[in-house]
């Protein structure tokens, strides 16, 4: 329910050494957290910058990056998955998502890139772009179901103070 999630992330004019400084942050904060992927918005940051690793062996570490995202094509085929979040911490529900994807991105270096993504990727670079721009994952799952897993976030917030 925090509303910093609402907001919409603006543009990285320059990769520069503290650009990549604030990425290498982004990375160990998502391993500490044991996630497969983080949006600068989610460490109340509004830069447009997202980093993943989809690695499917716990040994093996592929961070990637993808500053200022844009998706260049959508498939009219859809998937489901079962998504979560690290800012709705132990709630899951199915989102339907076009199934594979085109990005254009800057890398690390600030080069400009162009991926095709597929499956996990495609929903993973989905959902972080989406924070990107203010979105969340309940916001695609039926209403019912949104107002008790944000019910449930708000009595625990409480509980906290
Ligand atoms: O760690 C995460 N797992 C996950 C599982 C299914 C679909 C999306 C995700 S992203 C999530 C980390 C997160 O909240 N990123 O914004
Ligand atoms: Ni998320």
């Amino acid at each position: 329910p925090d509303p910093r999630l609402k907001l919409i992330a603006r543009p990285v004019e320059k990769v520069d050494d503290s650009v990549r400084r604030f990425i290498d942050d982004m990375y160990e904060t998502m391993y500490n957290a044991d996630g497969i992927g983080l949006a600068a918005t989610q460490v109340g940051d509004l830069r447009r910058i997202l980093v993943l690793d989809i690695a499917q062996k716990e040994n093996r570490r592929e961070p990637k990056v993808f500053i200022n995202p844009e998706i260049s094509w959508l498939s009219e085929e859809t998937n489901t998955y079962t998504e979560g979040c690290l800012s709705f911490p132990e709630h899951f529900a199915d989102v339907v998502r076009p199934k594979k994807i085109k990005v254009k991105y800057l890398d690390y270096d600030g080069k400009q890139q162009e991926v095709e993504a597929d499956e996990l990727l495609a929903t993973c670079l989905q959902h972080e772009i989406d924070h990107l721009n203010g979105k969340v994952f309940v916001d695609y799952i039926p209403p019912v179901k949104r107002d008790i897993i944000l019910r449930k976030l708000k009595k625990e917030k409480r509980n906290d103070d």
